[in-house]
């Protein structure tokens, strides 16, 4: 028996190989809600393995940023040079994981600003505390997507948090 992330992979492969058109409409739904009822499923399962601990920072200053990148772009590096922070930097992934407030001084303003463990492909889904993470990122008042120059690519970022329904660059509905 599949795992419920493989039922659901599986299920949105069948999607995605689907064209969409009137004659399949009904069937991608159908799909769709599939999806919907074993994401419920997984999240009643891992919520009963017991309450994790969100992380839950007082916002401070006029306006707070959270960094938000894979692991190891060098978020925490970002965050001591401009603020003077000490979050402990390390060459390997998840070297950050809490969330490591720091406030920087701009124009007279009060920046805060949010280190936070690196986000990875499926933390929409829970992966790697990805829901703590953009939960943490969420209540910001602007959102600063760091990638290693490198490997400039935001769009798996771009869609995890579309996943939780958050909509960069677009004002509240
Ligand atoms: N070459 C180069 N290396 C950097 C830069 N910024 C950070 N690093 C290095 O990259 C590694 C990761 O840096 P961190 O600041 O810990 O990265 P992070 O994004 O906070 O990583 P996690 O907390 O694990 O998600 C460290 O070895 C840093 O010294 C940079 O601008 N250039
Ligand atoms: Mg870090």
């Amino acid at each position: 028996m599949a795992t419920i992330e493989e039922q659901i992979k599986e299920l949105e492969e069948q999607i995605s190989n689907t064209k969409y058109n009137k004659a399949t409409e009904a069937h991608i739904g159908k799909l769709k809600a599939k999806i919907a009822r074993l994401q419920e499923e997984d999240e009643k399962r891992k919520s009963s393995k017991g309450p994790t601990k969100g992380f839950y920072v007082k916002k401070a200053g006029n306006a707070t940023v959270a960094l938000v990148g894979f692991p190891s772009v060098g978020k925490s590096t970002l965050l001591n040079q401009l603020t003077g922070a000490k979050s402990e930097i390390g060459a390997y992934h998840f070297t950050t994981l809490d969330v490591v407030p720091g406030v920087m001084e701009y124009n007279h303003a009060k920046i805060q600003i949010l280190d936070m463990p690196g986000l990875i492909k499926d933390a929409s889904r829970g992966k790697g505390r990805g829901r703590e993470v953009i939960a943490a990122a969420r209540a910001a008042d602007v959102i600063l997507l760091v990638v290693d120059v490198y490997n400039p690519d935001i769009s798996v970022l771009f869609k995890e948090l579309w996943d939780a329904g958050i909509r960069l660059n677009q004002s509240k509905p």
